[in-house]
């Protein structure tokens, strides 16, 4: 059976969404980054990096979020892992554009600038963490205005990884980016996602 390790309250969160969508069995090891559990040999064999999430898919072990997803969406034939090759590269594309231009970014931010305890906050790393997001907001802005979707005709798993990468976006002010919103919006109004989201909170 597959097993999914790590908690909702990490970016495991990204696949307990695709899992949701694709309604299959799995097991779940609850485990929180910086545990006792992904410090333990077992997991580093697993997961060298003892990060979470990682999954093992009856002996195929696989980690980074994205990754996982787009392994998962494909191999389950969800109709949301894009059969156009050049969608399925849009899809590709947008998980790792966001790994790169977001992903860190936005944790930064919001631990900075909100959820840590205030003398434990840094406003110069949150300052420059919300550069980069503004500037990676308006890029995502302008292809949503584009297209309703970011990896063809109808939502996939693009959207999939990029939309549950921004869990904390939102509780974000996106006047500013009215596409973004609206996408967000309804990326996380899927019942997939909420029954994730419930998970977390
Ligand atoms: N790029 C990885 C990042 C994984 C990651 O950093 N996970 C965090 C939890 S959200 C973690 O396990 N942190 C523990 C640590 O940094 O030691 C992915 O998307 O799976």
């Amino acid at each position: 059976m597959l097993r999914l390790y790590g908690s909702a309250k990490s970016r495991a969160l990204r696949v307990l969404w695709m899992l949701q969508e694709l309604g299959i069995a799995y097991d779940h090891k609850d485990y929180a980054p910086r545990s006792a559990q992904t410090k333990a040999p077992q997991y580093r064999e697993l997961n060298g990096n003892g990060r979470v999430p990682t999954i093992d898919d009856d002996g195929f072990v696989l980690s980074e979020s994205m990754a996982i997803n787009l392994y998962l969406s494909r191999k389950h034939g969800s109709g949301f892992y894009p059969a156009d090759p050049k969608n399925e590269a849009l899809a590709i594309q947008w998980s790792l554009w966001e790994t790169d231009r977001l992903d860190r970014q936005i944790v930064n931010y919001v631990r900075n600038s909100t959820e840590l305890p205030e003398a434990e906050r840094n406003p110069a790393v949150a300052k420059a963490a919300w550069d980069e997001i503004q500037d990676s907001f308006g890029v995502l802005d302008a292809a949503l205005a584009k297209s309703p979707w970011l990896a063809g005709p109808a939502f996939s798993v693009g959207d999939l990884n990029v939309a549950s990468a921004l869990y904390r976006g939102l509780f974000l002010d996106l006047a500013r980016w009215p596409h973004v919103q609206a996408w967000l919006r309804r990326c996380w109004d899927r019942p997939a996602a909420q029954k994730a989201r419930a998970m977390r909170e």
